[in-house]
């Protein structure tokens, strides 16, 4: 999997612009993996949605996660599913979805990072990081050191979540993050195709300097 952008839908931040338009925005700025996540949407909206995202991600070759809805990741033949802690529990999902699917976890410390993996999670979300106003009820920032403290402790790919722009997006790089997961500063943005392509660049970026680090 190629974690390097990870984009999350959020309609409420698309200023009226449609979640299918925003999405191929973001795709075309170089987002390898797309998570539809509506929290005020009827189940009946996010599988017509999700089926019309399913194909369009499909033509890029990109990744479909339904945060959330296991039930909706399911009828539309999402790649995966991503709980939270709240969530249905991590085994449960793992258990319905079976082995073939992608699931994404959250978590904020080592010991829920740690529980994830016995559960089942393939990738996990790390977060919040810094200051957000998208998830009202995100918990406190953990900022960017707690990233190298689960990468150390866990072998399972970290996408970094909360608060994440072009100008922080390199700090999680550095931390260890394998990529970074963002809702406004991409669907929120003016050029929503210009601003994931500048995220991508950032991570990029941050990437290859970590990598002359380690050769020299
Ligand atoms: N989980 C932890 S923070 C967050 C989620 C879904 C919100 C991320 O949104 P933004 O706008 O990228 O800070
Ligand atoms: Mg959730």
């Amino acid at each position: 999997m190629e974690w390097d952008l990870y984009v999350i839908t959020d309609s409420r931040l698309s200023r009226g612009r449609p979640v299918v338009e925003v999405v191929r925005q973001a795709l075309e700025g170089g987002a390898r993996i797309i998570q539809l996540r509506e929290k005020e949407m009827p189940p009946r909206e996010l599988v017509a949605l999700g089926r019309e995202l399913r194909s369009l991600i499909k033509s890029f070759n990109a990744t479909f996660i339904v945060n959330d809805r296991l039930d909706v990741a399911l009828a539309v033949d999402a790649d995966g599913v991503h709980v939270g802690q709240d969530d249905l529990p991590a085994a449960v999902a793992r258990r319905l979805l079976g082995p073939g699917k992608i699931l994404g976890v959250s978590v904020a410390t080592v010991e829920e990072a740690l529980r994830a993996l016995a559960d089942g999670a393939d990738y996990l979300g790390v977060g919040s990081i810094y200051a957000t106003g998208t998830k009202p009820d995100a918990g406190a920032p953990i900022g960017p050191a707690r990233i190298k403290e689960i990468k150390s402790r866990v072998n399972l790919p970290v996408v970094a979540i909360g608060g994440i722009n072009a100008a922080n997006a390199g700090e999680v790089i550095a931390a260890g993050a394998d990529g970074v997961a963002v809702i406004s500063a991409v669907v929120g943005a003016d050029d929503v195709r210009a601003a994931a392509a500048e995220l991508l660049a950032v991570v990029r970026r941050s990437k290859s300097g970590l990598l002359r680090q380690d050769n020299f």
